[in-house]
C-alpha cells in the first residue's frame, strides 16, 4: 500500500483508505498501475492444482509469485482478499494443516502459489522436512519465479522461522518482499513499532526487497496496492 491508500479513492473500489494507511512506507504507486492492479486481479482466476511433490509441478511458461509464511499467518485469506473470491483458497483455523503448494491461475498469464506454512510447534517432524525438501527445492529451482511476498503477522513480527526462510531465499538469490498481515488487530502505535522493526530487519537482508507493505483481509487495507506491485511483476517483460 501507498502512504496514502488513495487506490481506494481513485479508482472508486470500496476499499476505503483508513488512518493506518498513513505509516506505509511502500511506495506511491501512480494511478496507472493502481488500475493495471484491479484490471489483473478483476480477470479470470481459477484454482489450478495442489503440489505434493515437485514432479506435479506446471510447466514453468509463465510469471509466479507466490505467498510464504508461518501457519496461520493469513496466506488464504490474503489471496482470497486479493481475487476478492471468498474461498478460493482455504482459509482455515486449523494451523498446519495444509502441506502442499496451491496453484491459481490468473487469467493464463501469471500464476499465485499458496506455499506451505511452516513454524507451527505441533507439526510432525516428517511432515516439517517435507515440507522443508519440498519448499526449498521449489523456490530454489522455480524458473518464472518473480517474488516471494513473504508474509508477517502484524501482532508478532519475525521470528526465528521467517529468518531462516530470508536466509535461504538470500542464498538461492530469489527476490522476497516482506508483508504484514493483520493489521487491523493492532494499535496504531503498535503498528509503527513492527513497521520501523520490520524495515530494519529488511535493510540488513541482501535479496529483501526495500518495501514494506501493510495489509488487512479483513479490512481491505493495502490490497490496492499490493495488487498494483503484482501487476507489475506480471506484466514486467522479462525473459522466464
Ligand atoms: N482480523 C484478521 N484476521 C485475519 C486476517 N487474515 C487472516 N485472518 C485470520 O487468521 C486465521 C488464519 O488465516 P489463514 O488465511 O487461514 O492463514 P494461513 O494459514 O496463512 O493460510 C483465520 O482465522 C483468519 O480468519 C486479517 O487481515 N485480519
Ligand atoms: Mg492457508
Amino acid at each position: 500500500m501507498t502512504s496514502t491508500g488513495k487506490g481506494g479513492d481513485q479508482n472508486g473500489s470500496p476499499e476505503a483508505p483508513d488512518d493506518q494507511n498513513a505509516l506505509a512506507t511502500a511506495p506511491e504507486f501512480t494511478s496507472a498501475q493502481i488500475e493495471d492492479g484491479r484490471l489483473l486481479f478483476a480477470r479470470d482466476i481459477t484454482f489450478m492444482l495442489s503440489v505434493v511433490n515437485l514432479d506435479q509441478l506446471p510447466p514453468p511458461d509463465r510469471p509466479e509469485i507466490c505467498f510464504a509464511g508461518r501457519s496461520n499467518v493469513g496466506k488464504s485469506s490474503l489471496i482470497n482478499a486479493l481475487t476478492n473470491r471468498k474461498g478460493i483458497a482455504r482459509a482455515s483455523n486449523t494451523p498446519g494443516r495444509t502441506r502442499e503448494l496451491n496453484y491459481f491461475n490468473v487469467d493464463e498469464r501469471l500464476n499465485l502459489v499458496d506455499l506451505p506454512g511452516y513454524g507451527y510447534a505441533r507439526a510432525p517432524k516428517s511432515s516439517i522436512s517435507n515440507w522443508t525438501r519440498l519448499t526449498r527445492s521449489f523456490l530454489r529451482g522455480r524458473a518464472g519465479l518473480r517474488r516471494v511476498f513473504l508474509l508477517i503477522d502484524s501482532r508478532h513480527g519475525v521470528k526465528d522461522s521467517d529468518l531462516e526462510l530470508m536466509e535461504m531465499l538470500d542464498d538461492a538469490a530469489v527476490t522476497y518482499q516482506l508483508v504484514l498481515t493483520k493489521v487491523d488487530k493492532i494499535k496504531k502505535a503498535e503498528l509503527e513499532k513492527v513497521m520501523r522493526r520490520t524495515s530494519r530487519t529488511i535493510g540488513k537482508r541482501p535479496a529483501a526487497h526495500p518495501e514494506l507493505m501493510v495489509t488487512s483481509s479483513e479490512k481491505k487495507t493495502g490490497l490496492d496496492d499490493l495488487r498494483a506491485e503484482i501487476a507489475t511483476l506480471a506484466l514486467a517483460r522479462q525473459p522466464l
